[in-house]
């Protein structure tokens, strides 16, 4: 592993081989997973609510006027959710499952521990009868699903958290969910689509600065989980849209030259100017959709799609 060096007392050394190489790298990367401590989660909450972020809205929009029917029409018993985060908009599947009498398990899947077990202990509260299953992972890697589940269930992966993930990382992502489905499962996917770049622009810099302070967040938990020293205010928030790739780079651009200090590696450089890419965004279309589905052995089996709606919910199968 590059600039590890030997350190007694590193306490999540999974972690730590992961940044060393993501800040070794010519373009220094880390991954957006590392936002979501309590702060991050909240302040992402925050941003789903600013005037300029419209994934949020128009995703419950879209929710709230299918899952009603999709649900009496599916018969759905479980709701598995990977990053399912505060589960605002999964209360409208969850409402839409007890409106069918069927709502038996909710297993929201997230690797924000605390913020995980906050969503859960509120929805025991809010639906009593529903057997409420957190589940902690990082899906990258892992679903660690319960053993049993109440069939047919409905993977549903929101927000378009999807786009967060590189094409091959977002295939095997969906080939484990498609590994996970039974016959008569189906998964539902929030996809952001491509749009005028300025307003795609404009929802990842806010004019009050909370997509920064978000962004930050990366280098304060980087300093809490691994010792680091990484001053915050010496780092600019960048977002920009590569209209080759179809997706928002998020930055984190150092203001100085510098050198940051994580026990356990090597010092880290950083000459001004230069930046660490926190988050990609990616943006989708029909045919990029279809493509990604075909990769993990899915199949496209609804699409409603209206084309002012600048997001997109997609229902998949087996394919
Ligand atoms: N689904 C919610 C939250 C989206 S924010 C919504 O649509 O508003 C992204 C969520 O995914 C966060 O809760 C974050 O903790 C979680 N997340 C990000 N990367 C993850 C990973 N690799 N494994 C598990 N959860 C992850
Ligand atoms: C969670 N994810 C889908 C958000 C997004 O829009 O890519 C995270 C985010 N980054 C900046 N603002 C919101």
């Amino acid at each position: 592993m590059p600039n590890l060096v030997r350190s007694p007392a590193v306490q999540n050394p999974g972690m730590l081989a992961e940044v060393a190489l993501g800040l070794s790298a010519p373009q220094k990367e880390l991954s957006p997973k590392y936002f979501y401590d309590q702060r991050g989660s909240e302040l992402f909450e925050a941003i789903t609510r600013l005037p300029e972020y419209y994934p949020t809205r128009t995703e419950r929009a879209l929710l709230s006027g299918w899952m009603p029917e999709l649900m009496a029409q599916l018969g759905t018993r479980t709701l598995i959710e990977l990053g399912a985060g505060n589960a605002e908009k999964s209360r409208i599947i969850l409402d839409a499952m007890r409106g069918t009498g069927l709502a038996e398990l909710y297993v929201p899947i997230d690797v924000s521990a605390t913020f995980l077990s906050q969503t859960a202990a509120t929805l025991r509260h809010e639906y009593p009868g529903l057997v409420v299953e957190p589940a902690i992972a990082d899906i990258s890697v892992e679903l660690n699903l319960p053993r049993r589940i109440p069939r047919p269930a409905l993977f549903a992966f929101l927000g378009s958290t999807i786009g967060n993930f590189y094409p091959p990382a977002a295939i095997r992502l969906l080939a484990r969910v498609r590994a996970a489905m039974e016959p008569g499962d189906r998964f539902l996917l929030g996809v952001d689509l491509r749009k005028d770049i300025a307003r795609v622009e404009a929802a990842y810099n806010d004019s009050q600065g909370l997509t920064a302070a978000f962004n930050k967040n990366m280098l304060r938990v980087l300093n809490h989980e691994l010792g680091a020293d990484f001053d915050p205010d010496a780092f600019a928030h960048r977002a920009f849209y590569d209209t080759v790739a179809h997706r928002i780079e998020m930055h984190l651009v150092s203001t100085r030259d510098q050198v940051v200090s994580v026990p356990g590696l090597e010092p880290i450089a950083f000459a001004a100017g230069e930046s660490i890419r926190t988050e990609i965004s990616t943006k989708y279309d029909r045919e990029s959709v279809a493509a990604l589905f075909d990769a993990a052995g899915l199949r496209i089996e609804a699409w409603p799609r209206d084309p002012a709606t600048p997001f997109g919910l997609v229902l998949g199968a087996r394919a």
